[in-house]
């Protein structure tokens, strides 16, 4: 069912404060900067080995990392694992009573399909799957 772990997000106040550690100062691969409309951030990719790093900018108030950033301060948001099948993996995780923010696969970064499970589901993880391609 599972892959690997695609990324792992980490929730910024500022991407341009913040990349320059990153790439810069550990030295990841850069692979650009995307808005997400539909999930209300910007968002910095910077690849490690066979996974990526995701820094989350929030582009408006109402926007989930908004929140969290609020909450939490900036930190690790969330953790992505690829899988094979989505429709699959959702279906199979709804069938054993995981609490799902996305019944079905909407798009993520770069045109993938995402589907996120509930933090109160996955031991206080907010865990994202990703089908191939993210
Ligand atoms: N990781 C772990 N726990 C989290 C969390 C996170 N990222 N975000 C919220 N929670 C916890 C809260 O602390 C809260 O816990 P308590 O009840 O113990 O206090 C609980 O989850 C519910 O929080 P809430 O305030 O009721 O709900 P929110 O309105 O904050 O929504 C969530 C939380 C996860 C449902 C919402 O952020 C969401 O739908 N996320 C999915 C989409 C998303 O995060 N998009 C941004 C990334 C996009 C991308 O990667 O492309």
């Amino acid at each position: 069912m599972l892959t690997r772990i695609n990324h792992i997000g980490i929730a910024v106040r500022s991407l341009d404060e913040s990349l320059s550690f990153y790439r810069d100062n550990l030295g990841m691969a850069f692979a650009g900067i995307e808005e997400v409309a539909e999930q209300k951030v910007r968002v910095a990719m910077l690849q490690v080995g066979e996974s990526k790093i995701e820094l989350l900018e929030p582009t408006s108030e109402d926007s989930p990392v908004a929140k969290f950033l609020e909450k939490n301060g900036p930190g690790i948001h969330h953790l992505a694992y690829e899988v094979e099948d989505i429709e699959a993996a959702i279906a199979r995780l709804l069938a054993d009573g995981a609490r799902m923010i996305d019944e079905r696969p909407r798009t993520g970064a770069h045109g993938t399909r995402i589907a996120f499970v509930h933090p109160k589901s996955s031991n206080g993880v907010l865990t994202e799957l990703c089908q191939s391609g993210c």
